[in-house]
């Protein structure tokens, strides 16, 4: 840097500079002890303090550069780094607006089966009875334990929502055998009675019987005998489609009793 009293600056130095070897080189017979060297704090700046001025600034400008290209491949290596955060990101949303439409298509399906009416879901219903009913083909029946005549057992299945069993099939007729026990003489009372009319055997819900899985012999109105009950004993020849009897309404017998849960009743039990 040029010093206050150098106002010519570096080109005015560096002229005196010339002009100074200029002096030494045409009086080669002088001493140099004649012009001894002023020290470098003597006021104008010497050719090294000078070269040390312009090599600190280069190597300063050369620092600053550097810091400078630095900079900017690191911010060029951190936006390369946000650049796939965002393209990740993206990914990312894109994924779950297709899961938010896959939801969305699956509640809308679910929505309008819901809405179509029992009917559409009715299959899927299963039924279920009360405790100690059993299930069959769409029904629930109950064997009772305690013995009643016939009015009152008809009453008792009434009171539960049911009827005394009314027994169309030879498959119902099996499976409700199989569920008694067998015993000395185990009758249970069912819907099937000639009360109205003798020997004109109807069911309890009024339609008359066709056929019947009657013993042989039977029916047989024996003692006046206007109602009907099914045997099972302990002897293994006694099959299901031939139990059946007539027998007195007085008489105090276990009973069966039958709820058909189709319909709109089977939605009405708790599952
Ligand atoms: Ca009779
Ligand atoms: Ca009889």
């Amino acid at each position: 840097m040029p010093s206050s009293d150098s106002p010519a600056g570096s080109d005015g130095m560096f002229c005196k500079l010339m002009d100074e070897e200029d002096e030494l080189d045409r009086s080669p017979d002088v001493q140099l002890n004649a012009h001894p060297m002023r020290p470098l704090t003597a006021g104008r700046p010497g050719p090294y303090r000078l070269a040390t001025i312009c090599l600190a600034t280069l190597c300063g400008v050369l620092l600053i550069s550097i810091i400078a290209v630095s900079a900017h491949y690191k911010n060029k290596a951190a936006g390369g780094a946000a650049t796939q955060s965002v393209d990740a990101l993206s990914a990312a949303i894109s994924k779950l607006q297709q899961e938010k439409a896959a939801l969305q298509s699956k509640l809308a399906a679910r929505t309008a089966a819901a809405v179509s009416g029992p009917h559409a879901v009715a299959p899927t219903v299963s039924i279920v009875c009360p405790m100690e009913w059993h299930l069959f083909n769409g029904s629930c029946y109950f064997i009772s334990r305690v013995s009643r005549d016939w009015p009152e057992s008809k009453s008792y299945c009434e009171s539960k929502g049911g009827h005394l069993a009314i027994i169309v099939t030879e498959e119902e007729q099996t499976f409700l055998w199989d569920q008694l026990p067998r015993g000395h003489w185990n009758a249970y009372w069912f819907g099937i009675t000639d009360g109205h009319t003798e020997d004109q055997w109807t069911w309890v819900d009024g339609t008359p019987l066709v056929g019947g899985f009657w013993e042989e012999g039977e029916p047989n109105n024996h003692i006046d005998e206007d109602c009907g009950y099914m045997v099972k004993t302990r002897v293994l020849e006694r099959v299901a489609v031939r139990s059946w009897y007539d027998a007195p309404c007085s008489m105090y017998r276990p009973f069966i009793c039958e709820m058909e849960m189709g319909g709109a009743r089977s939605t009405a039990l708790p599952h």
